[in-house]
Parts: structure tokens; C-alpha cells; sequence
């Protein structure tokens, strides 16, 4: 990898947490910030999904309780493909009640989240020590949402900022907007085809996001699983994501 990527995202953004540096260790191995979100309800999709867009991520974002036929089975497949493709499995289970309650969604019920995730999302507005509770795992705090009206105003992420910095297992965020050095930045909303759909959901493309916010990593979901040719088009954000991402830096 170019040695200025590292100085970017290893040395200048001083990211310590584990999972974060696995997570860079794999977009500069695959030349990719590219995590598609499988926002899909079968097993089968989803495993699908997984194997055609895995040589192109370096994360695939889930969302677990909409998958109809949810089985252990279904994880022990997802991680084996995680594992010879080479992505991190990243549960986007926006968390966000008090941490004893956290603490049960998280490893109890039906999905046992911490037995099988490297990332989470979770909202900050519990407060920090509501997140202590995620251990093992890298946590992206939201701090500012992509759709329209969200209540994530410049107050609100401020004080956002301040509790994810603060908490340890803090490794990303996700927002619109260009934030702090000591967090990585986790971007969705991203669509090269469409400004929107009807539900409020708001799109920028790979290269705004990259260049005008200096995203380190693009979430896309309908652009790559609806698209005719999910591998292809996960191929294409791949390459503009990563030569935007290049492009950010000088
Ligand atoms: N997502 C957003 N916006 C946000 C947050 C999460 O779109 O602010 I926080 C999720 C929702 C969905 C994915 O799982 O990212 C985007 O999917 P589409 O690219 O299909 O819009």
C-alpha cells in the first residue's frame, strides 16, 4: 500500500483500538473502504450478497433481526466466508437504552450479537457509561444520521462527539461531516445513481463523501444489493470510494 495511506489512517488518525486497526489493515490490504450494507431478509440472500460482494469490502453491515429465517447456522456461514474473503461482520443494531439493558440485547436474546460481531453501532445518548458494556467488540458510535429531518443538529453532534471520544471502545463514528482524528469515519447515505428515496433517506456520492467530508469508510446498500450485478457494482464502488479516498488526501 502507498505509504502515505498509512500515515492517513494509522499515524495521523491514532486509531488504538484493535478492531479499528484490523479494519484499515484489510483496506489497505484490499485497496477498499467500501462496507456494503445487506439489508436483505433471507438467509440465502444474504449469504449470496456475502460471497459476491466479499473480494470488494472490508465489512458487510447487518441488520440481524430482519432476516427472516435467522438460524446459527446462518453465522457460522457468514463468518466462513468473513474469514477466506477477508471482511469484518459488522452489526448495525443501533443500539440505545441504558447499559444494563444494552448489555442483554447485546449478548442475550436470539441474536447473541457478541458472539459473533467485530463492529457495532450504537447511539451515544445514554451517555458513556452506557457503553461500557460493549467489550470485545469495536463499537461506531452515531452521531449524526443520514436522513432528513434527523434531530442530529451541529449541538447535538458536539455533544455526541464528546461521549465517543471519551469511551475507549470507541472506534469509529458515523456522520456527514468531516469529525475528529482520533475516530474513524463511517459514512452511509451513499448512492451513485439516486439523490433519495421516499422515506427520507438522503444520498451523496462516493466522491462528496470521501473528498468534502473526509470519510475513511462508504456504507452502501441498495446501490450494491439491488443493483442487476451486486459483485460488479460492489466493484465500481470500490474503485470510486478508494480513488476518492486517495484523491481526499492530497
Ligand atoms: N444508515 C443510514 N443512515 C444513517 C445510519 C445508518 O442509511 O444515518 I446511522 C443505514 C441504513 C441502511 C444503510 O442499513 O445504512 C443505508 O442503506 P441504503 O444505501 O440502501 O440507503
Amino acid at each position: 500500500a502507498p505509504p502515505e495511506i498509512k500515515r492517513l489512517a494509522l499515524e495521523q488518525k491514532k486509531i488504538k483500538h484493535p478492531v479499528g486497526k484490523r479494519l484499515i489493515e484489510i483496506a489497505l490490504k484490499k485497496q477498499s473502504n467500501l462496507i456494503a450494507s445487506a439489508d436483505v431478509i433471507t438467509s440465502a440472500e444474504l449469504l449470496k450478497l456475502a460471497e459476491e460482494v466479499g473480494p470488494h469490502i472490508v465489512a458487510l453491515k447487518l441488520h440481524m433481526d430482519i432476516i427472516q429465517d435467522f438460524s446459527f447456522e446462518l453465522i457460522d456461514a457468514l463468518k466462513k466466508i468473513a474469514r477466506e474473503k477477508e471482511f469484518l461482520l459488522f452489526e448495525d443494531r443501533k443500539f440505545g437504552d441504558i447499559g444494563n439493558t444494552q448489555e442483554l440485547q447485546f449478548k442475550e436474546g436470539i441474536y447473541k450479537i457478541a458472539s459473533w460481531a467485530d463492529m457495532i453501532t450504537s447511539h451515544v445518548i445514554a451517555g458513556e457509561e452506557s457503553l461500557k458494556v460493549f467489550e470485545n467488540v469495536g463499537v461506531v458510535a452515531i452521531v449524526e444520521m443520514s436522513s432528513k429531518g434527523t434531530l442530529t443538529d451541529d449541538f447535538y453532534i458536539t455533544k455526541a462527539l464528546n461521549v465517543a471520544e471519551n469511551a475507549s471502545n470507541v472506534m469509529g463514528a458515523v456522520a456527514q461531516r468531516k469529525i475528529s482524528d482520533d475516530l474513524l469515519l463511517f459514512t452511509p447515505g451513499v448512492n451513485i445513481s439516486s439523490a433519495g428515496d421516499a422515506k427520507g433517506q438522503q444520498y451523496n456520492t462516493p466522491e462528496r463523501v470521501c473528498k468534502n467530508y473526509h470519510t475513511d469508510f462508504i456504507i452502501v446498500g441498495r446501490g450494491i444489493y439491488q443493483s442487476a450485478d451486486a459483485a460488479e457494482s460492489a466493484k465500481e464502488y470500490q474503485t470510486k470510494g478508494w480513488n476518492a479516498y486517495l484523491e481526499s488526501l492530497g
